[in-house]
């Protein structure tokens, strides 16, 4: 690789300065986990050193990625000043102007957009935890200015399971791991260098006497270690846990009480799970039925147990059922905001949260109907937050509860369709902050011509990216350790985690928050931003708390409120029956099935004889980053998919070789990596990949060769039906060996 990162002599130089500052506490954001370090400065005020947290139950969660925040927050490709394109959209050619020059003109030229085609035809992206500071202030202009599409990555990501799991019982509940007695994992596969607080908190309850039980296709890493390993095929998940309540209604092995008093729609749910007998679900998930037998006794006996969120169910074709089975399951096994079970975090008292700095109630409901995927697949869209205002504002006392930023978005296949061919109407200018859009959702080709029909994109980011590379303007953003900044688990959890600015961000840098903040005055709604600096905004945030972000700073690390269990005996629960809802009263209304249900995706065909997965979350990097940074890309130079060696041996395939992968969307390039641990018949991709070194000699960087995204397309017949979710659980597949494609790392 072309490497602009550090020499090893400048690494030691770096690693060997003096410290002129005592260490202070941050909060990485270079995955989406929130880990709280502490960081240290050399004598001239550039970040030092990583630290561990000083409270040994935290000092283990750090990883490597965290521990290269120096590497990445100095890198000479860092983003500094504002730039604009002066070649055409995509040819990666710049003008540097000032940030107030880019923001004046980015405001005219939105104000033009939304004058000929109404302010629905501007889209934001963004997944804000690596932006940190932004606070709902993008949706505080767009519900200004009457724009309901705003999309994220929390749309394949915990934020659609958190409104999905609304619908049964009004809240996104966390598992209270420290306590549990068992603990399920549906492909979730946290590890040292991935998820480590998760993993950590997994192994402490093992060593308390947890039992663990993994499904997934492969030999995870969690697998090798859990009590049982069911081995399905991918994308039916959603069967398997009809299955196990086969087994848990059928041995009456449920909370019959909880069930009595608490639940409506056993009875209907009782005779849809009739449906699903084990042999029909062995033969759909390839696992054994005794294996299954055993697994739901196992869960639905312990003493307590939790299932812990899951991306798997949130990317495939029955998510909406999946995620609703997981709801169930605890409901039914009485581990619902239990101790040791799956518990809901009441909104934190002394925190103003961001679906109230939004102010949702400023956009009509006119304009909050246009919004891409209301009308189609309404379950996170604006229509399905409506529909719980009231049972909301009852129980949690906030009408637009928005857990993980996913509980009123758009919905981003609709939204680049309507981008691409103006169809149901024109999308013509699209922000993306923080989120490297075009390898981010499914069906990559899609999303490119999207952009490219556009009068106006608009990046922050901190690196020149693919996404950046297409815009008419990029903007440079600060990082974690150049702000203040309060992390609050995006409403899923109520700790508050104190990060504080331990370095002055350099040339043209600004915050999310700062980007909104002057975006807002220059388009005329400045009397609503009236907070100078995050600072301000933090103090309005903490104000109920009664203290500043200073006297926070000043006597805390962080903040939360005592645990509290089974609070639904005082208030019910916040949907509209007050019960948890079995059978959906809100699916049903809104014209979907009431009742969880398996979908099988596209099968595997003679021409396509493998079940890809696509998404595999490589340790070094986080998503679509850090591919550009030296120490962690020696790690993994290379993307790999992975095949079974009876697979390889069949097809001649050769471990380190190259092979092309197709499916009928596109296609990725990568090094094979034969592993036993793999299903057969299924194949293994990681999500993210464009090479960096590449700019200047291949298109976008290389955003074509390898990226996930090509993979899996989005057209109406391939989404889950009631949120619009991709299938990236089990898609067809074939391989060709090819060369090594040229100039890669
Ligand atoms: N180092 C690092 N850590 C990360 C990230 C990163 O990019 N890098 N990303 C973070 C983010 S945003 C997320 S969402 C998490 C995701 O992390 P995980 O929750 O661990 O998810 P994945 O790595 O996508 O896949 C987990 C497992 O699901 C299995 N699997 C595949 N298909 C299926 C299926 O259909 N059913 C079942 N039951 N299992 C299946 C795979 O074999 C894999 O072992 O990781 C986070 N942690
Ligand atoms: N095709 C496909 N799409 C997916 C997935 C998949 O597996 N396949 N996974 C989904 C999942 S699980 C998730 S969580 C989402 C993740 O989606 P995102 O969290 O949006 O992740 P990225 O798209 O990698 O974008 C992160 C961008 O933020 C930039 N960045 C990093 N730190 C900072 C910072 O401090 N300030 C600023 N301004 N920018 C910063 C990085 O350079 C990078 O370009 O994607 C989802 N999309
Ligand atoms: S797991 Fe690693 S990258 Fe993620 S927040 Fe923690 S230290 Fe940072
Ligand atoms: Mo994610």
């Amino acid at each position: 690789m072309t490497d602009t990162d550090f020499t090893a002599d400048e690494l030691v130089a770096m690693a060997s300065a003096p410290e002129a500052s005592p260490a202070k506490h941050v909060v990485c954001s270079i995955c989406d986990i929130g880990c709280q370090l502490r960081a240290t400065t050399d004598g001239d005020g550039k970040l030092h050193k990583i630290l561990p947290h000083e409270d040994p139950f935290q000092a283990g969660n750090i990883c490597f990625k965290g521990t290269a925040a120096p590497q990445i927050h100095h890198h000479p490709d860092r983003l500094r000043t504002a730039l604009k394109r002066v070649g055409a959209r995509g040819e990666d050619r710049w003008e540097e102007i000032s940030h107030d020059q880019a923001i004046a003109e980015i405001a005219e030229r939105l104000k033009a957009v939304i004058a000929e085609h109404g302010p629905e035809a501007w889209a934001v992206s963004t997944s804000g935890w690596n932006t940190q500071t932004g606070y709902g202030m993008d949706r505080r202009l767009m519900n200004l200015v009457g724009s309901p599409n705003w999309i994220s990555g929390v749309s394949l990501c915990a934020g659609n399971t958190a409104a999905v799991n609304r619908l049964t019982y009004g809240w996104f509940p966390f598992p209270d791991v420290a306590a549990t007695k068992c603990i399920v994992l549906f492909g979730h596969n946290p590890r040292k260098h991935s998820w480590t607080p998760v993993y950590n908190g997994i192994n402490f309850a093992k060593m308390c006497g947890a039992k663990v039980i993994v499904l997934d296709p492969r030999v995870s890493e969690q697998a090798e270690g859990a009590d049982l390993h069911l081995q399905l095929r991918a994308g039916t998940d959603a069967a398997m846990a009809l299955g196990w309540l086969k087994v848990i209604f059928d041995e009456e092995l449920y909370d019959e009480d909880f069930v009595r008093d608490w639940c409506v729609g056993f009875e209907e749910l009782r005779a849809r799970v009739d449906e699903y007998p084990l042999e029909r679900v062995e033969a759909i998930t390839g696992v054994d039925r005794e294996l299954i037998a055993e697994a739901a006794r196992m869960y639905a006996t312990a003493e307590s147990a939790c299932i812990p969120w899951t991306p798997v169910t949130d990317q495939q074709i029955s998510s909406t059922s999946g995620i609703r089975l997981h709801s169930i399951l605890r409901a039914v096994t009485g581990n619902l905001d239990a101790p040791g079970g799956d518990v809901f975090n009441a909104p934190n008292p002394g925190w103003i949260p961001e679906a109230e700095l939004q102010l949702n109630d400023a956009i009509s409901p006119e304009q909050r109907a246009k919004q891409l995927g209301y009308h189609t697949h309404p379950v996170y869209t604006y229509r399905t937050a409506e529909m719980l205002g009231d049972a909301m504002e009852r129980v949690w006392g906030v009408r637009w509860a928005d857990q993980v930023m996913g509980c009123h978005m758009a919905n981003p296949s609709e939204l680049f369709r309507a981008m691409d061919t103006g169809d149901p109407y024109p999308v013509k200018a699209f922000f993306s902050l923080g989120n490297n859009t075009l390898l981010s959702y499914p069906n990559q080709h899609q999303i490119l011509r999207a952009l490219q029909n556009q009068d106006l994109i608009v990046v922050q980011d901190i690196f020149m990216t693919p996404t950046a590379m297409l815009a008419d303007y990029v903007l440079p953003g600060d990082v974690f350790t150049e702000r203040n900044h309060i992390a609050d688990s995006w409403g899923w959890g109520n700790r508050l985690n104190l990060s504080q600015q331990i370095v002055k961000p350099g040339g043209d840098i600004r915050s999310t928050f700062a980007f909104w903040r002057d975006l807002a005055h220059a388009m005329g709604h400045g009397e609503h931003y009236p907070w100078a600096t995050v600072e301000d905004l933090l103090d309005h945030r903490l104000s109920p708390s009664g203290r500043t972000f200073a006297e926070f700073a000043a006597t805390s690390i962080s903040d939360s409120p005592p645990p509290a269990y089974r609070k639904y005996e005082q208030t019910g629960f916040a949907t509209p029956s007050g019960k948890v809802e079995l059978y959906s009263s809100i699916l049903d209304d809104l014209g979907f099935y009431p009742l969880p249900y398996h979908r099988e995706g596209p099968a595997p065909t003679a021409d396509h004889p493998y079940a890809v997965f696509s998404g595999v979350r490589e340790d070094p990097f986080f998503q679509t980053g850090q591919r550009n940074i030296g120490v962690l890309r020696r790690r993994s130079p290379v993307p790999l998919i992975f095949i079974h060696p009876d697979d390889a041996a069949r097809d001649r395939f050769d471990d380190g070789q190259w092979v092309r992968l197709e499916t009928e969307h596109g296609h990725v390039d990568a090094q094979l990596a034969i592993r036993d641990s793999i299903l057969p018949g299924h194949l293994r991709v990681p999500h993210g990949w464009w090479y960096p070194e590449l700019r200047g000699n291949a298109e976008l960087a290389g955003a074509f060769i390898s990226s996930d995204a090509v993979l899996c397309g989005d057209s109406d017949d391939l989404l889950d039906r009631e949120q619009g979710t991709p299938h990236f659980k089990g898609y067809p597949g074939r391989l060709t060996p090819i060369d090594r494609p040229a100039g890669i790392a």
